[in-house]
Formats: structure tokens, C-alpha cells, sequence
């Protein structure tokens, strides 16, 4: 059997454009500065983000991978999943494993992966129905900050949302995403995160702040991105990359830091922006959960973890909860 992908795209043609130059204008701004992760993720970031997942320091995505090799069939056993709906284009192997497991099940029908890449998506979800000729797939361009159109599909449906993506969310941006998919959800679905654990700062910094400079460039990246989307002239030398552990927020916290005072043109929003010497622009927020205050955002959102699953390492988990 051989179909042909279905893609919805949910998004307005201007969207990118609107919201980059939004989050950029508010951004930098603002003080403290910050700009959002999302903005990381080009060609060249993906790219670089792929490289990080196979750092020596970067524990996070051989957790993951661990506990889902060992775990798989007890996802599909426990959730009994027709539709597997994926938020965020995650590696496609992780996905993989998880449909040979839901297929073994003998559940699986539909596939549905979700992200805001049209590319990243219809690459990912086409390399994928090549590989499971039997599976329907849909794919939707949806931005998950503002909306969250789960596709319909056959229920029991299972939304994965794996890779700690979780974590790049402040408290108040978690609430509100939990809500939007405890409100998307049937009674009969259930939800799996991945989420990263709490652990010695050494490792967390060193997780972020790579010996190779990976992570660096990575998040220099993002001063790239603006100057091509918004003919900026950000000097990437002039910042140096910089990794901390917040203790009280219990979350790593990127910074790109200004190595001396100077100003930056970003002629598209007509706005100039000035750096002093030292000062730092947040780029990104990886939070770090223990059991139960992760519990606690679930059951604020009406959704009950019902599994835990660890690595023999205790570094990450994968949870199952149900509304
Ligand atoms: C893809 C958001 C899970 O926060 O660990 C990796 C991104 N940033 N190294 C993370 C990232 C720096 C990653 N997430």
C-alpha cells in the first residue's frame, strides 16, 4: 500500500515573519534581554543541535534512548495507543522505536507528528512512511506556544512529547502548554514526556557548555539567524557563550554575554540595541524537574502521571499521565 502524505499547515503565511520580529522587538528591549530557544533552530542549528545529542557531555539523549529501548512495550501495553501523535520533530529514531512497539502491540493505525518546520516535518514524516508503508500519517504545521490542534485520528490516541522540550518552558509557559493538552485530550488518551532530572551542577553546566564548543556555537547561532532574517549586524565574536546552573529555579540558563560595550543595527524592525560591556542576553532555559513538582504542574493540569520510567543512571525519565 502506498499513500501520499497529508500535511495541514495551521499556520498563516506571515506567521514566522510576525513572530520573529515580535519576540525579537520585545526581546531586546527588555531587561534582563532574552530572546526564545525557538528562534535556535535553522538548517545550520538543527544541524548543530543534532551534533550536541552526540556529545560526550550531552548525557540527555542516550537517556532517553535507554529508557525508551527498555520501555517501549510497556507504553504500548499501558496505553494501547491507535494514533501516536508526536509534538516537536523529535530524532526519528526515537520515534521509531516507539512505533515498533506499538505496532508489535498490534494497536497502531496512525501516525501524526506535529512541528513548526514544514522542512524538518515532511522530511521526518516521509522517511517514516517509507519505512511503515501500512501507517497512515498526518502531519500538521502547528506552533505549540499558541495553539495545540491535536488531529482527530482513532482513539486510544498517545501524545509524545519527548527530548526535555518540556524544560525549555518558565513555569508560567509549562501551566499554560499543560492546560492547552489536558484540554485537547479524550478521557481514553494519555500523554509521554521526557523530561531531564535534577543532578550534580557539574554535570548539568558541563551538559550545556561542551569542551568541543558545540553548545557555543549553537547558541551563537541564533545571533545569525537574526542577521539574515533581519539584515542585523550581531558580531558573533563579540559575545562569549556562557552555561549556569539556577539553583532556586532548579535550571540551566544559556547567555550570550557582550565581551565589550558595543551597538547592534537591526534595520528590518528599525531599532538599534546596546550591549555594555559584560552584559548578557538569555537565550535559553533548560529546567531540570524532580518527581514531584513535575507531579504537581500534571495535576494542576488535570492530568494523573501514571508510570515513571528511568535510565539505570536516575539522569532523565519518561512519564505516562492521563487525564
Ligand atoms: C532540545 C530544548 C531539549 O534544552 O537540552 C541543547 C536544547 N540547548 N543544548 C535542551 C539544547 C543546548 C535542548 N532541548
Amino acid at each position: 500500500m502506498t499513500t501520499s502524505l497529508t500535511v495541514h499547515d495551521t499556520l498563516p503565511e506571515d506567521h514566522f515573519a510576525r513572530t520573529l520580529h515580535e519576540d525579537v522587538r520585545a526581546g531586546l528591549t527588555a531587561r534582563p534581554k532574552s530572546l526564545p530557544p525557538k528562534w535556535f533552530y535553522d538548517a545550520r542549528g538543527s544541524e548543530l543541535f543534532t551534533r550536541i545529542t552526540r556529545l560526550p557531555e550531552y548525557y540527555l539523549t542516550r537517556a532517553e534512548r535507554q529508557i525508551l529501548r527498555a520501555h517501549a512495550p510497556d507504553i504500548a501495553r499501558h496505553t494501547r495507543a491507535r494514533t501516536l501523535i508526536e509534538l516537536g520533530s523529535g530524532s526519528s529514531e526515537k520515534t521509531r522505536t516507539l512505533l515498533d512497539a506499538l505496532i508489535a502491540g498490534g494497536t497502531l493505525r496512525h501516525y501524526a507528528p506535529i512541528d513548526v518546520s514544514r522542512d524538518a516535518l515532511t522530511s521526518a514524516a516521509e522517511s517514516l512512511m517509507a519505512a511503515y508503508p501500512d501507517l497512515e500519517v498526518t502531519a500538521t504545521v502547528a506552533d505549540f506556544d499558541d495553539q495545540l490542534p491535536l488531529p482527530e485520528g482513532p482513539g486510544p490516541r498517545l501524545v509524545a512529547f519527548l527530548g526535555s522540550t518540556i524544560g525549555n518552558f518558565d513555569p508560567a509557559q509549562r501551566a499554560a502548554f499543560l492546560g492547552r493538552l489536558s484540554a485537547a485530550l479524550t478521557p481514553t488518551d494519555a500523554v509521554l514526556i521526557g523530561a531531564d532530572l535534577v543532578k550534580s551542577p557539574t554535570t548539568l553546566v558541563r551538559a550545556y557548555d561542551d569542551a568541543q564548543g558545540v553548545t557555543a556555537e549553537f547558541n551563537k547561532n541564533l545571533l545569525r539567524v537574526l542577521n539574515r532574517e533581519l539584515d542585523a549586524d550581531f558580531e558573533p565574536g563579540a559575545f562569549d557563550h556562557h552555561a549556569v546552573w539556577n539553583e532556586g529555579a532548579e535550571r540551566v540558563e544559556m547567555y550570550l554575554r557582550a565581551r565589550y560595550g558595543h551597538t547592534v543595527k537591526l534595520p528590518v524592525l528599525d531599532l538599534k540595541v546596546t550591549f555594555a560591556q559584560g552584559e548578557s542576553l538569555r537565550t535559553e532555559l533548560s529546567t531540570k524537574f524532580r518527581r514531584p513538582r513535575l507531579a504537581a504542574d500534571l495535576n494542576r493540569a488535570s492530568l494523573t502521571p501514571t508510570h515513571w520510567w528511568t535510565d539505570p543512571q536516575n539522569r532523565f525519565t519518561l512519564l505516562l499521565a492521563r487525564p
